[in-house]
């Protein structure tokens, strides 16, 4: 069946923000009423404190607002209102921490039951603390979130009344893809570059489908470059790239800071791999030191608290710019996928002045002694 062709840019823009602002390029059946928590419309902000950049103009997408802290939720709003329009009463989803809590409040919004998978003591507390408050029946399973999605893929094929949702199941990725639509709408144009840190690289591919889209309708005349950031203790896509392989290189026992894409075998990776040629873009992988230095850079320069996984976008990107690969004057947005809230105990990690009073009197010395910052 063709898709109904979308309506101007101008048409669009009457419509209130957010993901359902694109419904015909969404797989959803007439009438069907969105599940949705007003995910999306997300702010595009100039980054223009961190020197590093060198004259390379930013714009971070900051996923981080929406309802349950990530992208993750675009995704969400169209497959459990798919799931639910199709009859469904309970959802499994495999996860590294950020599906499971946005699969559990939707499904909470959808009035269906859920049981999450993830790898045991690897996911960020918010994200567990998150899902125990919604509800989610939580299966905890040794190892990586590749094992949780095995036993995700067995389950569903023995329990039919088990209706799964991780990125194998296309209609999250058509709820990402707005992204992209969200990205030009802001920008009022293409940029040169989109930087995406990669897990299971479902989001490179949804958004580069946007893309696509956009391009295939008339509504943009050029496509940008991505960029996909792995963590170099989770890097299939990125091993492949270097060695020129058209395969993924597997990682067995992936370990990073970054938990939300510590995945050692993206179900992804053919349509993330073509994505990436096609755009004439690049993977790359970054180390947790990077990683943990590009958060606090984010922090302190520019007030945007991300969880590790997403400062792999712009510690991806400072590699790139030091590189000489992106090169001043181009335009890059980069995609923060996550709250730092989601991660308390990343954010423990950085470094910091703590005096401790016993009372007033002694915190009040202290604190006039400290003075002026200086200028830094
Ligand atoms: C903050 O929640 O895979 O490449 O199970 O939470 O589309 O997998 C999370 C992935 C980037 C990578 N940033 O996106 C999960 C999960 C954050 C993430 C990614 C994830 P994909």
């Amino acid at each position: 069946m063709e898709p109904i062709a979308p309506p101007s840019w101008e048409q669009w823009s009457k419509r209130s923000p957010g993901v359902w602002r694109y419904r015909e390029l969404l797989p959803v059946p007439r009438g069907a009423v969105p599940i949705s928590l007003g995910e999306g419309a997300t702010p595009l902000t100039r980054l223009n404190r961190i020197e590093e950049l060198r004259g390379v103009s930013v714009f971070a997408k900051n996923e981080g607002v929406n309802p349950t802290g990530s992208f993750k939720d675009r995704g969400m709003t169209v497959a459990v209102t798919l799931a639910r329009s199709i009859g469904a009463r309970a959802v499994i989803v495999a996860s590294t921490g950020n599906t499971a809590s946005s699969a559990a409040a939707y499904a909470v919004r959808a009035g269906m039951k859920v049981v999450i998978v993830v790898p045991r003591g690897k996911i960020a507390l918010g994200k567990l603390a998150q899902s125990i408050l919604y509800g989610a029946v939580i299966v905890e399973v040794e190892g990586s979130f590749d094992k949780a999605l095995e036993a995700v893929m067995e389950a569903t094929r023995r329990n039919r009344q088990l209706y799964p949702l991780n990125s194998f199941n296309p209609w999250r990725l058509e709820g990402q893809k707005t992204i992209a639509f969200e990205i030009v709408e802001q920008l009022g144009f293409v940029p040169d570059w989109v930087v995406v840190p990669v897990g299971n690289a479902g989001n490179i591919s949804a958004i580069w489908k946007g893309f696509r889209e956009l391009h295939r309708y008339g509504l943009i005349d050029r496509l940008p470059r991505l960029a996909g950031i792995q963590a170099s203790g989770a890097a299939p896509l990125a091993s492949a790239w270097r060695k020129g392989l058209r395969e993924p290189v597997v990682f067995e026992h992936p370990e990073t800071v970054a938990t939300a894409i510590r995945i050692g075998k993206p179900i992804n990776w053919p349509k993330a791999l073509r994505a990436v040629e096609e755009s004439n873009g690049v993977f790359i992988d970054v180390s947790d030191e990077e990683i943990l230095s590009a958060q606090r850079l984010l922090a302190r320069r520019e007030g945007i608290a991300v969880e590790p996984a997403s400062a792999a976008s712009l510690a991806g990107l400072l590699r790139l710019v030091g590189d000489g690969f992106i090169e001043r004057g181009e335009t890059v947005v980069i995609v923060l996928t996550g709250h730092g809230l989601k991660d308390p105990d990343a954010m423990m990690k950085a470094d910091t002045i703590r005096l401790i009073a016993r009372n007033p009197e002694e915190a009040s010395r202290i604190v006039s002694r400290l003075g002026a910052p200086s200028e830094s």
